[in-house]
């Protein structure tokens, strides 16, 4: 599907569901879905084109960290929107949203090739108000000043799987329990409910 195709479908979805009051708070908006409609805000994604930064790369320019903030979540490798690292312990991505925001809602987008799927399984979400340090198990990771929420999602990834952490952060990171590629689609950070 198209980014194209996604925007249409996603902002007449978003249409309909305001003509009748009902925002779905888990509706599959896309990061373009971000400006307004009928003038009214609806959705900003702050991450989006933000400075993003992992564990290592899988592969130039294929794999980069910044493919998981490009605005598109399609999920298909070769079509260079999805950030991708080696295999190694507790691989993680994260991203500088630039300037503390009121992070209500974060999206995770997985990979959406087969088996690959099973790969982003076990992995922690963490919003913290300092940068992200030296390598460490997400176990110790959490319990560092400036760590202000995180959540153990012990299920597999999905298109997307989102997280309510309502505090107020800069740095954004996924890390994986265990030790495996870290690959997503995107990861979005939305400053009101969506
Ligand atoms: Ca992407």
């Amino acid at each position: 599907m198209s980014a194209r195709r996604l925007t249409l479908a996603g902002a007449g979805a978003l249409v309909l569901f305001l003509a009748i009051g009902l925002v779905p708070s888990n509706a599959a908006l896309t990061a373009s879905v971000r400006n307004s409609v009928n003038g009214t805000t609806v959705a900003t994604d702050v991450a989006m084109n933000k400075t993003a930064t992992q564990s290592s790369t899988f592969a130039t320019p294929g794999g980069i960290a910044a493919h998981a903030v490009d605005g598109n979540v399609d999920g298909v490798y070769a079509d260079n929107s999805v950030s991708h690292t080696n295999s190694e312990a507790n691989a993680w991505w994260s991203v500088d949203l630039g300037s503390p925001a009121s992070i209500q809602t974060i999206r995770v987008w997985n990979r959406s090739e087969g088996t690959n799927v099973a790969r982003l399984t076990d992995f922690w979400v963490i919003v913290s108000t300092t940068p992200f340090t030296s390598p460490m198990a997400p176990a110790t990771r959490i319990t560092q000043p400036g760590v202000v929420w995180s959540f153990h999602d012990t299920g597999t990834a999905g298109f997307p799987s989102g997280y309510s952490p309502k505090v107020t952060g800069r740095y954004v990171m996924v890390q994986l329990n265990g030790t495996n590629f870290l690959h997503m689609a995107e990861v979005q950070v939305y400053t009101n409910g969506v």
